[in-house]
């Protein structure tokens, strides 16, 4: 279903390799601008799936909605960068052709009205060209297609909660602090238990809360979803490469907010149905909430 709805998306492309969205002329000039960002934002387009040290740029897109979402945030630089440089440039030239010492006795027009109805249905225009792809988009990431795996991730103050449903497993993911990480450990990020997920599946998270409001956030899933106590809230993501992806709870829930974070490992779909067993077989570390 999302491979008809993600016009795009190609799990072997890097970002910003190609805007195939845009019109033929203007892709020149995207990649130009593409070109400029990575180069003020290069340390971060490293293979990136957890933050890093002074990164303000996203991580890789492992899904088909971070896809798209990364593809149109693109989208949007190219058209927002071509306005900045259409307004800087009429401005300048203003500044410079109409200067009092060039420009001694100025124009009286007031009004013109095909210049205005073009400044009005102009922009006009251009909001409904990204409102018709915004809106497909929040589509997509709202409404969960047909999963074949559901997990449950319940917020507690400060740890999280997993439930395989289908496969009656539960247990809790809590962190690794500084002074038990292995080395090459991430700080902060490390956890006990992590969420095992296979790829190229579509799973449905749905998530609640015991105590307070947490959020449910993997940033290269394109995923983040408030944990409402007394409610549940629905979100889906479809993993295309294998590794290890680092979220935290996003949404401010006490003294512990920072140390509660979340690990989901993608791994192929024998090792997931291996790993299943073995979670059946030992005994549920689940303590509570
Ligand atoms: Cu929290």
């Amino acid at each position: 279903m999302w491979e008809k709805q993600s016009r795009h998306f190609d799990p072997e492309r890097k970002p910003g390799e190609a805007i195939s969205g845009l019109p033929r002329p203007f892709q020149g000039l995207a990649m130009t601008l593409v070109g400029l960002t990575l180069a003020v934002f290069l340390p971060t387009f490293a293979q990136a799936d957890f933050p890093r040290p002074w990164q303000i740029y996203y991580q890789d897109p492992v899904t088909p909605v971070m896809q798209i979402i990364y593809d149109f945030h693109l989208e949007l630089l190219t058209i927002e960068g071509l306005i900045v440089l259409m307004v800087a440039g009429l401005l300048v030239y203003v500044i410079v052709r109409f200067r009092a010492s060039r420009n001694q006795t100025p124009s009286k027009v007031a009004h013109n009205t095909v210049l205005e109805i073009l400044w009005t249905t102009l922009p006009v225009l251009i909001l409904v060209y990204i409102a018709f792809p915004s809106f497909k988009l929040l589509y997509m990431m709202d409404v969960t297609p047909k999963s074949d795996l559901t997990i449950k991730a319940i917020g507690n103050q400060w740890y999280w909660t997993y439930e395989y449903p289908d496969h009656d497993i539960k247990f809790d993911s809590n962190i690794i602090t500084e002074d038990k990480l292995q080395p090459g450990g991430k700080r902060l990020f490390e956890v006990d238990n992590r969420v095992i997920v296979p790829t190229n599946t579509n799973i449905r998270v749905i998530t609640t809360s015991s105590d307070v409001l947490h959020s449910w956030a993997v940033p290269a899933f394109g995923v983040k979803r408030d944990s409402v106590p007394g409610r549940l809230n629905e979100t889906w993501f479809n993993v295309k490469k294998e590794g290890v992806y680092y979220g935290q709870c996003s949404e401010l829930c006490g003294v512990k907010h920072a140390f509660m974070p979340i690990v989901v490992q993608a791994v192929p779909k024998a090792q997931f149905d291996q790993w299943i067993a073995s979670k059946k077989s030992a005994p549920q570390t689940h303590k509570g909430g």
